[in-house]
């Protein structure tokens, strides 16, 4: 396990990731709301807020926006990905080394694996290689550990989200990026499951898009069962004033404050 005391994907221990490669995952229609945010300026822009300690995006728009913004973020690369137009079983086509990963500057890899998939085994070989090659780089691996597949009766199930946490420790992930269990008591045991205190650090991913304040009792659960923090995307910039949410998620995750105190 990667310390990741001097890493800057994370601060004092905690992480806020912001999430920018919906426009592979899902598509252009993420963006029908707020168009400009399809401007991956936009996006760089709001990463820039210091409660943000690293956005995390596909090969190409690191290769073609984060030189702008390295001074300012730090660069998460993901390291595989599908396009919501696959129809097959799930599956995601590696399409970035470790090495090319870190030529671009990236501080960390991120990789996503569908435990219970019918590509789960493949993914599983895929996620050695580039764990392997994320150590002789010395920097951190996040496991986007999304249980899914025609065998998973209940994928947002606590004890599935739990499993998905703890198969992130066993094959070596650095942090675990699990969806929110549904209760703090939940996360706890999804904590334990990653290893407890020593163990994978446990990030909730964010989901689709809710109220500031369900989103933030949710992570202020995550926090106080022994979560680092979230890997965010639509709940952010999906927002008209992303700023406002990043103030308020600054409040609860890096300053261990209320919720209530957040939204004032
Ligand atoms: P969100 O906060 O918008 O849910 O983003 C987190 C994330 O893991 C993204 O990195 C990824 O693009 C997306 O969710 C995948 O979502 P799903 O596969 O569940 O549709």
């Amino acid at each position: 396990m990667l310390s990741l005391e001097d890493s800057p994907l994370a601060r004092d221990g905690k992480i806020l990731i912001l999430a920018y490669d919906h426009g592979l995952e899902h598509g252009p229609s993420d963006f029908t709301e707020h168009p400009e945010r399809m401007s991956p300026e936009t996006v760089f822009d709001v990463a820039t807020h210091d409660a943000v300690t690293s956005v995390a995006v596909q090969k190409g728009l690191a290769e073609g926006y984060y030189p702008s913004y390295e001074d300012d973020v730090s660069l998460l690369t993901k390291l595989n990905g599908t396009s919501n137009l696959w129809m097959g079983e799930p599956d995601s086509a590696v399409n970035c080394t470790v090495d090319y990963a870190a030529d671009i500057g990236a501080d960390a890899v991120g990789f996503t694996l569908y435990g219970g998939s019918n590509s789960e085994i493949e993914m599983a070989e895929e996620f050695r290689d580039a764990q392997e090659a994320a150590r002789e780089h010395d920097i951190p691996m996040v496991m986007w550990s999304y249980p899914r597949g025609q065998g998973l009766r209940n994928a947002s199930d606590a004890d599935t989200i739990a499993y998905a946490a703890r198969e992130a420790l066993e094959l070596g992930a650095d942090v675990a990026k699990v969806k929110y269990p549904g209760s703090r008591e939940a996360m706890e045991h999804t904590v334990q499951a990653a290893g407890g205190e020593n163990g994978a650090k446990v990030v909730m991913s964010g989901g689709s898009k809710v109220s500031d304040e369900a989103f933030l009792k949710n992570v202020k659960a995550v926090m106080d069962a022994g979560g680092a923090g979230l890997a965010v995307g639509r709940n952010i910039w999906q927002r008209e004033n992303p700023t406002q949410l990043l103030d308020a998620l600054e409040a609860v995750i890096h300053e261990g404050r209320s919720v209530d105190a957040a939204l004032s």
